[in-house]
């Protein structure tokens, strides 16, 4: 049965339509540098918040209208969502997807029943996927919702709670490997601290890693190929939590011996809650070549929240695909919509007004993208910017040829330096000339 029927399939018009069901910018088949925005753009909806988010908030219940569900913990319920979802993306033109284990199913009263009714979910999408052709992006499991998990999973005080989250990684690492999804990912909700007079730092540290490890085994062990990515985020749920930002994230993987097997999945939004750009946070992931996946988001200015809005800003979505550009696009991963409608969009045709928004945003932010990187302004600044370090004294320095005793010679021989501006008024202006 088919629930969106009032809605067409999405597709793009030019920016002179007054459609609101259609694109105005993305044109999935128009070529950008050299490939199709389809393949730059790798887009992805969320199941969690497509097909499970009822848009409460902090001071009252959901009020999203969702005719399909019947709201009970059963099997078919959670098939029946999984045929809306893929109708939803038949529609909206959108590839990939990602999931929790408990969004496709239900969490049941015991581990083994939970397991099974997730294991005969994934043999539907298996179905679902094989006869629409779209793939899933990544898998994760949600070790944040349940009472158990409230003192952390990987970082629980309690080991019981650690194997429980293990066994639940596990079967959400086979469900990802089943339906042949390119990455996994961790996101650790409740992976840090409220206070740390209760709190062995190092010690949830050490066991944090360890599920990791027991994560890069078991992927040997069942033959997956795929992508694990970090994600971070610095608090909300959990106070603070360990994951906090790209250079945390880094640093963990680094200290504990995982950086060759993770990558990390970078959202807007929790870049703005760390204190950073999502420029900043993906500048410090590419510096470490480990840039694997994109949440994309945005938060409100005026809250301090986690609000996960639909990405609207253009001079944002214009600044991550020039770094996307830069990096010279994504291999496993792409720009997943973890982003969810107002409390006050609550008709299931807002869920298309929604992603064709966020769509469309990323589609003009990659032409601008692209245009900036024709014109070569900016890059040429920059690159001058830094010349004195390509002959001379900077080469040798970059060589390593310099210590403190050659570098106190050659400063008593030459002139006090004279600082070139840095131009950030202008580099502004050219990048509104060609927004
Ligand atoms: C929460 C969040 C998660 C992760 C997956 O803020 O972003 O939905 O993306 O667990
Ligand atoms: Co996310």
């Amino acid at each position: 049965m088919a629930y969106f029927t009032d809605i067409p399939k999405i597709v793009y018009e030019g920016s002179k339509s007054k459609n609101p069901l259609a694109f105005k910018h993305y044109n999935p088949d128009e070529i950008i540098e050299g490939k199709t925005m389809r393949e730059h753009m790798r887009f992805g909806a969320a199941y969690w918040h497509v097909m499970r988010n009822a848009l409460s908030d902090p001071f009252g219940g959901g009020t999203a209208v969702m005719p399909w569900d019947d709201y009970s913990d059963s099997v078919d319920n959670a098939k029946k969502r999984a045929d809306v979802f893929f109708e939803f993306l038949e529609k909206i033109d959108i590839d990939y997807y990602c999931f929790h284990d408990r969004d496709i199913a239900p969490e049941l009263d015991d581990f083994s029943k939970s397991t099974a009714a997730l294991n005969e979910v994934v043999a539907h999408l298996g179905q679902l996927q094989q006869s629409s052709g779209k793939k899933l992006l990544w898998g994760t499991a949600c070790l944040f919702s349940h009472p158990r998990y409230s003192q952390g999973a990987g970082t629980s005080p309690d080991a019981a709670v650690f194997a429980y989250g293990a066994a639940q990684v596990k079967a959400a690492m086979d469900a990802t490997h089943a339906l042949g999804g390119l990455g996994y990912t961790f996101w650790g909700g409740r992976e840090g601290y409220a206070t740390l007079l209760n709190t062995d730092m190092k010690r949830e540290l050490d066991h944090l890693a360890a599920l990791l490890h027991m994560a890069v085994d078991y992927a040997k062990k069942i033959g997956y190929t795929g992508q694990f990515y970090i994600e971070p985020k610095p608090r909300e749920p959990s106070t603070h939590q360990y994951d906090s930002d790209s250079a945390a994230c880094l640093n963990f993987l680094r200290e504990y011996g995982l950086l060759e097997h993770f990558k990390l999945n970078l959202e807007t939004n929790h870049a703005t809650l760390a204190g950073h750009t999502m420029q900043h946070e993906i500048s410090v992931a590419m510096g470490a070549n480990a840039l694997g996946s994109i949440d994309a988001n945005q938060g409100d200015t005026l809250l301090g929240w986690d609000t996960d809005q639909f990405p609207s800003d253009i001079y944002g979505t214009t600044q991550v695909m020039l770094k996307v550009l830069e990096m010279g696009g994504f291999t496993t991963g792409g720009l997943n919509f973890d982003a969810k409608r107002r409390r006050e969009s609550h008709e299931p045709i807002d869920l298309f007004y929604a992603h064709i928004g966020g769509m469309d945003a990323f589609a003009r932010g990659l032409k601008v993208a692209a245009a900036i990187r024709e014109d070569g302004r900016i890059a040429d600044f920059v690159k001058s910017r830094y010349s004195s370090w390509d002959e001379g004294i900077g080469k040798q320095i970059e060589d390593g040829k310099m210590n403190f005793d050659d570098l106190t010679e050659w400063v008593k021989k030459n002139p006090e330096p004279v600082v070139a501006s840095g131009r950030q008024e202008l580099m502004e202006n050219i990048l509104n000339e060609l927004l």
